[in-house]
């Protein structure tokens, strides 16, 4: 019954895939005629757990086995604040599209072609297990635990059966290697943490209604973060709540967070935002100003301003006795200070003054226009500064965000009403407990953007080469290449990760890394690389207790999900598939600590409960994870403005940098600038101790490759997908187009009109993309939403000397060169040439 119930669903879907080749109104005899229902709709909550930052709830509809309808949160009477809804985007509203794709991975599956050539045959789950532990068993006698890597990958924030039950299997097997940092925030974690906090530090939106100026840097929340209660809502809340706020945003494209509700819009060159924020620091700090209204909250609570800070921690450094501290003192330069770099005083005289004439020159916002901010900055009440990730995403992402970071300090305000610290804006959560993934006795970790570099070389690879932690000193190597690749929901070993055509050439040689393993559910990219192929069940397939996930908005939720229909085809949940390898490998007791699945989510479900944090949760979370379930969304809204750095200014809690201050002057950064190595022929590739702007490899300032390449490539995040995930649900490839966005001067110049066919290519590689010619983009940038399946046509050969990717992945074109201090990915970093197709 269930299978013919499917059949005939996917012949409905069929029809909805291709809309323009399937008329209701005609004899298409393809189109099953409808029966009358076979049995009565049942109603199960589950949620998106895609990396979005949110997991909105999604209401699923089922009969007899099959989904027939998805809707989203309208359970509560919307009231901004108190119960606004959660409801789902596009994309989770698509999830019945993508649930019954065509492209599921349907069973296990072995390679048996060349790898990367795609070519798989089914085997048995029990075939599967045994090859996994035969291979992890052999690896790890043979190259070591260290030489096996969990990949990053952040396709289904599951609570329970995540990608955790594959730590599990892999400590239960000795360890493995772990990465630090993410593709998201690499730079600006580093970059916040040298400075004194975290990068999503920043005042709550709420605390907006104080404020009277918001300067938002590459800050896009109405497409990243676009659930109905995300961030994306709270914004327009907070701008529309407060008519007397000047809203400016500095972006080089003309972003839906704007879209009318900005009072000014500077359109920014890539990769420059260090050298507009200098400038506006000149202007503060050479009219004296900074003198006058926030030396004294410099001097108190931030370190490196100027040469007498400098001075002074020195001495403080050396009275203290401290053996960490001293040891510290012989990288302080007092010369080396803000003031002194930004007016071009004392060792920076011959380098002159940061002045805005120097910086439009080089950020392409008018000297008038960085004048008229600066003076808005100095005359604001409550100032509200917040730098996106966008600005992170580049070549030297660390210095743009610390140059960032500054003009909130030079204000002298930060920890008053109002005020925010330059970081992104604090959020809401309700939590919930997870499944440990067990200890893991390698203590080595890598950057997670170095991984296919240490398929070549991480034999080699040290702390002050590659930036390795956890190795005993700073030259002891990583003495391993990475042989075994376990990707779990993640697209990142090649589709999301730099370089598609270089990381196919290190993937392709079966020499390198012997064993890669790829959990996923549908075929994306990356799994035509696998060796092994584990078909995940899909979300809406399973039992979990999940939270909002990390960057939600203020609202705060749970959502107790339940699976609407069975597992389909041969899919296992991840828990199911590890516990077989676990039994393979003779720890099964010791994977599953004798519980199941449901033993699992009632246990996680007590713990989340008793959580005192949750005890805000409306209505009250209940006794049993069953009752739960059958509400589906818990709920919490805390009001209450959140103020960055309020414990430290506000309540004299030291900060978790040496100084215990603001480090506008960083001591970590000074020691790794020093001790670590670096390539001179990198342009850009350096740690300053001071933020500074730089010219990088690729920048507006590169001369090597502007020629040739004159086009600036930057990639966003875009609506039509979160990162790769749902590109493969037609219905959004229709309501999203994806298009390179070139302005009208640099697509006339080349004879591009709108919808034209371009190859946009870079030294890497060669896509081929419609043109969408706007006024929305800076002159001499150009912009392509990130995510798209990358898929090379051989037969044809783009002018970078590759296969044109038809699929249009701007992956195809960035490079892999890992920033100089979070040895982060740039992925916005790229110069190109466009021309007609
Ligand atoms: N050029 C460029 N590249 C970028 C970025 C950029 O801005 N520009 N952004 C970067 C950023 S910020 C990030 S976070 C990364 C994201 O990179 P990834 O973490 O790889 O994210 P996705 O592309 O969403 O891929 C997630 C994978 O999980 C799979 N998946 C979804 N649901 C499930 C499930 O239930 N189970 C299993 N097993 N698999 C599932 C999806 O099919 C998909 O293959 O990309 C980075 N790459
Ligand atoms: N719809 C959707 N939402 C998502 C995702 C998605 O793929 N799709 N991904 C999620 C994830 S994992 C992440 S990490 C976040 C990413 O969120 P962000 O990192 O904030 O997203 P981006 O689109 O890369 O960049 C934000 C803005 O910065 C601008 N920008 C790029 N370079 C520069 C620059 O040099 N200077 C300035 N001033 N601006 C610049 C871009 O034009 C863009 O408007 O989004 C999350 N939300
Ligand atoms: S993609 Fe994000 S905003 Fe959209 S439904 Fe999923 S979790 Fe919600
Ligand atoms: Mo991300």
């Amino acid at each position: 019954m269930e299978r013919r119930s499917f059949l005939k669903m996917s012949a409905a879907l069929g029809c909805a895939a291709s809309v323009t080749g399937c008329d209701s109104s005609s004899s298409d005899t393809n189109v099953t005629p409808p029966e009358p229902p076979l049995a009565a709709e049942q109603q199960s909550w589950s949620s998106c757990l895609v990396n979005c930052g949110s997991n909105c709830p999604i209401k699923v509809f089922s009969r007899d086995g099959v989904i027939t309808r998805i809707e989203t949160d309208h359970e509560t009477t919307d009231e901004y604040g108190v119960n606004h809804q959660i409801r789902a985007c596009a994309r989770g509203r698509s999830l019945r599209q993508r649930t019954y794709s065509p492209d599921r991975i349907k069973a296990p599956m072995k390679r048996v072609g060349k790898r990367g050539e795609g070519k798989f045959v089914p085997i048995s789950w029990d075939e599967a297990a045994s090859l996994v532990a035969s291979e992890l068993k052999r690896i790890a006698a043979s190259y070591g635990n260290k030489s096996i890597l969990k990949h990053y990958g952040t396709g289904a924030y599951y609570g329970f059966s995540s990608s955790a039950c594959f730590d599990r299997i892999l400590n239960l097997n000795g360890g493995f290697l772990k990465i630090y940092g993410n593709y998201s925030w690499a730079q600006q974690n580093e970059a916040a943490a040298a400075t004194g906090f975290s990068s999503t530090s920043g005042s709550s939106l709420t605390a907006l209604k104080d404020s009277d100026l918001f300067l938002g840097i590459g800050y896009n929340p109405s497409e990243m973060r676009q659930s109905g209660s995300g961030e994306g809502y709270d914004f327009l809340m907070a701008i529309s709540g407060n008519p007397s706020l000047e809203v400016i945003m500095v972006d080089p494209r003309y972003t839906d967070s704007m879209a009318g509700k900005e009072d000014q819009w500077l359109p920014i060159r890539p990769g420059t935002d260090a050298a507009f924020a200098e400038a506006i620091a000149y202007q503060m700090i050479s009219s004296g100003w900074v003198e006058a209204n926030s030396r004294a909250f410099l001097d108190k609570y931030c370190v490196g301003y100027d040469q007498a800070s400098l001075e002074r921690l020195i001495e403080e450094f050396r009275a203290s006795g401290d053996a960490k501290k001293l040891a510290l003192i012989p990288y302080i330069d007092p010369t080396e200070n803000y003031r002194d770099y930004i007016l071009g005083e004392g060792k920076f005289v011959a380098e002159g003054g940061k002045t805005p004439a120097w910086a439009a020159a080089i950020c392409g916002i008018a000297e008038d226009k960085i004048k008229q901010v600066a003076d808005k900055v100095m005359a604001a009440r409550a100032p509200y500064i917040v730098t996106g990730a966008g600005v992170n995403r580049h070549a030297n992402g660390e210095q743009a965000m610390r140059a960032c970071y500054m003009l909130s300090f030079l204000t002298g305000k930060v920890g008053k009403p109002g005020v925010s610290n330059g970081a992104l804006p604090s959020q809401g959560s309700l939590s919930r407990a997870g499944m440990s993934g067990l200890a893991n006795p390698v203590k080595e970790t890598i950057s997670f953007f170095t991984w296919a570099e240490a398929i070549v070389r991480g034999e080699e690879m040290t702390a002050r080469k590659d930036g390795l932690r956890g190795t005993p000193d700073l030259d002891t190597p990583l003495g391993t290449n990475i042989k075994a690749v376990f990707a779990i929901n993640s697209n990142a070993l090649i589709n999301q990760h730099s370089d598609c055509n270089g990381t196919a050439a290190i993937l392709e040689d079966e020499s390198k890394c012997e064993f890669i393993v790829v959990c996923d559910c549908w075929m994306t990219p990356s799994a035509r690389y696998a060796d092994l192929l584990l078909p995940d069940t899909s979300w809406l397939e399973s039992n979990d207790l999940v939270n909002d996930s990390y960057a939600s908005g203020i609202m705060g939720y749970l959502v107790a999900m339940k699976a609407a229909i069975k597992p389909l085809w041969d899919c296992k949940s991840m828990y199911d598939m590890c516990g077989l390898i676990a039994d393979k490998m003779g720890v099964g007791a010791a994977y599953s600590e004798g519980k199941d699945e449901a033993g699992w989510l009632s246990e996680l479900y007590g713990k989340t409960r008793s959580n005192a944090a949750n005890a805000s949760a409306i209505p009250p979370l209940p006794a049993t994870y069953e009752e739960a379930q059958k509400i589906g969304v818990f709920r919490a809204f805390d009001a209450t403005p959140k103020l960055a750095l309020d414990s430290y200014i506000n309540g004299g809690k030291a900060l978790s940098t040496p100084s215990g201050k603001v480090e506008i002057y960083s001591l970590l950064m000074a020691q790794k600038g020093k001790d670590w190595v670096f390539n001179p022929d990198i342009k850009g590739d350096d740690i300053s101790a001071i933020p500074k702007y730089q010219r990088t490899w690729e920048g507006y300032e590169d001369d090597e490759t502007s020629a040739e390449y004159p086009l600036q490539l930057i990639g966003f995040h875009t609506k039509g997908r979160t990162h790769s995930s749902y590109h493969n649900v037609p219905w959004l490839r229709e309501a999203t187009e994806d298009a390179v966005w070139m302005n009208p001067v640099d697509a006339n110049s080349r004879g591009l009109a709108n919808g034209d066919k371009a190859l946009v290519w870079s030294s890497r590689g060669t896509i081929e993309v419609p043109v969408r010619v706007t006024p929305r983009i800076a002159p001499g940038v150009a912009a392509l939403g990130q995510g798209a399946w990358y898929k090379p046509d051989v037969s044809r050969t783009g002018p970078s000397g590759h296969a044109v990717d038809v699929g249009g992945c701007i992956n195809s074109l960035t490079r892999y060169q890992p920033s100089p201090f979070a040895k982060g990915n740039p992925q916005h970093t790229n110069r190109v040439q466009i021309s007609k197709a």
